[in-house]
């Protein structure tokens, strides 16, 4: 300041003429706020004042704003600074701006202040599965507990509204108890007990959701496919197979079908027959068993007087590796058929007969046999008896 002073005999005239002699002064160095980062454009973020020890001109104070690119601009006369871009934490969570107070003297004199603002979060991401279909198989025999996969799903948000926990919303087949559990903080997928020839695949849909209020979520499909394992042995549809045969039946006739299931998959389920064993014994099998039809065929010529009945023991075999079995056992009983004519047990009866023999006497007993059953209850027999009588005893025989 330059002060004047004129002293004479009559007036006093003091005139006082300021000199921009001061620089703005902000009332902070260092400024820091925050914004969320859904602030709408124009929306306010902050005023960082300035002020100017001169008069006039060299006290009036205009700001202007340094950095920010773009997102902030500043009122050049009130100092309020405000938002002029679109926000995303995300992206980019502060910015560093420079604030500039400069009067308007000739000449100007400036002062500057920082200003950090910080962008502060919202819940403006929904967590995100790193695949939004899953795919996996495990065999069916696979210990409960056993971890199937980790699942993975990211949210860039800050803090809780980041923080992503996993859950299963739906199975499908469904079942009265969930056959998988999700650890809902790490992710990993276990598994109960499967069993492929009940369920052979399990759809899964899974959450991932965020503990923001309100929360974000995302889901993810997860195909699980079971996959095979010999566990089943072939059974046979029943205990014990009964089959009748007439002694007569040519060799090559079909006997009886048999028939066993295996619920496994491809070669594991797929089922082979054979005879184990045939009781009464013979040199050569009477029976054959077509490995895959399971058609009983007759492989000997019967014979209903040696053998009325068969056993077989039989045997259906997976093709798994290695393979396992099932049992049976078939009860075949031959028929006779009257395939024998009756004989005489001898060809010629010598008999002595007193002439005087009274009348209706028996003079002798005929022995007929049959080899056949059926015609000993149902057949007849024709023969002729012819009687030579030569006194004093006749001779006769019979023909048949
Ligand atoms: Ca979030
Ligand atoms: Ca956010
Ligand atoms: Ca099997
Ligand atoms: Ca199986």
């Amino acid at each position: 300041m330059l002060l004047l002073i004129f002293m004479c005999s009559g007036v006093v005239e003091v005139q006082v003429t300021d000199v921009n002699d001061n620089s703005p002064v902000f009332t902070s160095d260092s400024v820091t706020t925050s914004v969320p980062e859904d602030a709408e454009v124009g929306s306010n973020v902050t005023v960082v004042p300035a002020t100017d020890k001169d008069s006039s001109f060299n006290k009036e104070i205009r700001y202007s704003l340094r950095g920010g690119e773009g997102k902030f601009s500043v009122d050049p006369v009130s100092g309020r600074v405000s938002v002029t871009g679109a926000l995303d934490r995300e992206t980019k969570a502060e910015y560093s701006l420079l604030m500039v107070a400069e009067d308007q003297g000739r000449p100007a004199r400036s002062a500057t202040a920082s200003l950090l603002v910080r962008v502060s979060d919202i819940n403006d991401n929904a967590p995100k599965f790193s695949n939004a279909e899953y795919q996996g198989e495990v065999l069916e025999t696979v210990a409960v507990g056993t971890s199937l996969l980790t699942l993975s799903a990211v949210d860039p948000d800050e803090g809780a509204n980041g923080s992503v926990t996993y859950s299963i919303l739906s199975q499908s087949p469904s079942s009265d108890s969930p056959v998988f559990e999700l650890d809902s903080s790490s992710g990993t997928l276990v598994t109960g007990a499967l069993d492929r020839e009940t369920k052979a695949e399990y759809s899964l849909l899974m959450v991932a959701e965020d503990q923001g209020r309100p929360a974000r979520s995302a889901t993810a499909s997860l195909l699980v496919r079971v996959s095979d394992i010999n566990d089943n042995a072939p059974k046979f549809s029943n205990a014990e197979y009964q089959g009748e045969v007439l002694e007569t039946a040519s060799v090559g006739a079909s006997l009886l079908t048999l028939s066993a299931v295996d619920p496994d998959e491809g070669a594991n389920g797929s089922v082979t027959y054979s005879i184990l064993s045939q009781s009464p014994s013979s040199d050569s099998p009477v029976f054959e068993l077509d490995s895959s039809s399971g058609t009983l065929q007759l492989a000997q010529p019967l014979d209903y007087s040696e053998v009325k009945v068969y056993s077989l023991v039989v045997q259906a075999s997976d093709g798994g590796t290695p393979s396992l079995v099932g049992n049976g056992s078939v009860v075949v009983k031959v028929k006779d058929e009257n395939n024998n004519p009756p004989e005489f047990s001898k060809e010629s009866y010598d008999v002595a007969v007193s002439e005087n023999l009274a009348s209706g006497a028996s003079i002798l007993t005929l022995e007929v046999n049959d080899r056949d059953e059926v015609s000993k209850t149902a057949g007849k027999m024709f023969g002729f008896l012819t009687l030579i009588c030569v006194p004093p005893a006749c001779l006769w025989s019979p023909s048949g």
